[in-house]
C-alpha cells in the first residue's frame, strides 16, 4: 500500500519512522510518503491561507495550493481522505476498508479548515474516492493527529505487520461489536489485588464463559451504542442474562432498555 499525507507540518508525522509502522515501511508493505504543502506555494511568503467568504473567525486553507498539490500526489484509483471533526466517524471497520486500498492520500488542515471545494471537486474525478472523517467528537488544532490514527489503523491491518494476526480477531471493536475482556499476568497476587480466580483454573470452558461475560458487561456498562447495535439472534441464553442483569431485553429483533412497570397503552 502507498500512503501520502500532505500537511503544512510534516514534522508532526514523525513517529511514523517507529514501532510497527515504521517496520512496515522498513520492510516494504508500506510505502509512505510525507509532503509540505508549502511546496505548491508559488508566492514570496509561501501562503497557505486566506480569510473566510462571508466572515467570521479563523483562516480557511485555499483551494488553488491543494488543488496544485493533490494533482501532484493523487494515482489513480486513489482514496483522498480529508480529516476534520465534521466527518464521519472512523470506526474498525473504516480501517478494514481502507486497509484494501491502493493508495490513501490524507490532506492535513489547520486553521478553520481547507475551502470546501476541494472536496467538492475530487469527488467529481473519476478513479478518486473522497472521505471526509473524524477521529470523535472533539477539536483538534489541525489533520496530523488524525492522520497518525488512522494509518496506524489502517497499517496494522495490513498482511505481514502484526505478528500474531489472532490478535486482531479478539480484539475491541472486532466483528462481534462488544469491547474486549480484562487481561491479567504475573503475578497472581499485587498490591491486594488478585487475578480472578477462574483464569488459573485450567478450566478453558469456565474461562472462555467468564471472558464473554466481561466483555458483555462492560459493553453494557461502557458502551449502550455498542449494545444497541447488537443482533439478539446471534447472542446465547446466557448472553441475554447478563445484559438482562444490565437492563436490556431482546424486543422487535434488537435489545432495548427494560422498563419498568407497565406499558402505556
Ligand atoms: C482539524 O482537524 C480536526 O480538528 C479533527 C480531525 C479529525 N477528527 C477530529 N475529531 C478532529
Amino acid at each position: 500500500m502507498r500512503i501520502d499525507v500532505v500537511s503544512i507540518f510534516p514534522d508532526y508525522l514523525a513517529p511514523l519512522e517507529l514501532s510497527l509502522v515504521g517496520k512496515a515501511r522498513t520492510s516494504g508493505i508500506l510505502s509512505l510518503h510525507v509532503h509540505d504543502l508549502r511546496d505548491w506555494t508559488t508566492d514570496r511568503h509561501r501562503t497557505v491561507d486566506d480569510t473566510p467568504f462571508g466572515g467570521g473567525a479563523g483562516m480557511v486553507m485555499r483551494p488553488d495550493v491543494w488543488g496544485t498539490a493533490l494533482d501532484d500526489v493523487l494515482q489513480d484509483g486513489a482514496h483522498l481522505l480529508v480529516p476534520t471533526p465534521s466527518g464521519t466517524p472512523l470506526t474498525q471497520r473504516t480501517a478494514e476498508e481502507l486497509a484494501g486500498e491502493q493508495q490513501l492520500v490524507i490532506a492535513c488542515g489547520r486553521y478553520e479548515g481547507i475551502d470546501a471545494r476541494v472536496a467538492e471537486h475530487y469527488r467529481g474525478h473519476p478513479g478518486v474516492r473522497v472521505s471526509e472523517f473524524s477521529i470523535g467528537d472533539y477539536v483538534l488544532n489541525g489533520g496530523e493527529v488524525a492522520a497518525l490514527v488512522l494509518i496506524e489503523a489502517v497499517a496494522r491491518l495490513l498482511p505481514g505487520v502484526v505478528g500474531n494476526p489472532h490478535s486482531l480477531v479478539e480484539e475491541s471493536h472486532g466483528a462481534a461489536g462488544l469491547l474486549e475482556y480484562p487481561v491479567y499476568t504475573k503475578p497472581p497476587q499485587w498490591q491486594g489485588h488478585d487475578v480472578p480466580e477462574v483464569l488459573l483454573s485450567g478450566h478453558h470452558g469456565r474461562i472462555e464463559r467468564w471472558r464473554r461475560d466481561q466483555a458483555l458487561e462492560r459493553t453494557a456498562a461502557r458502551r449502550p451504542d455498542l449494545v444497541e447495535r447488537l443482533d439478539p439472534d446471534a447472542l446465547d441464553r446466557h448472553d441475554l442474562v447478563v445484559l438482562a442483569a444490565h437492563g436490556w431485553v431482546p424486543q422487535g429483533g434488537r435489545l432495548v432498555r427494560a422498563v419498568d412497570g407497565a406499558p402505556e397503552v
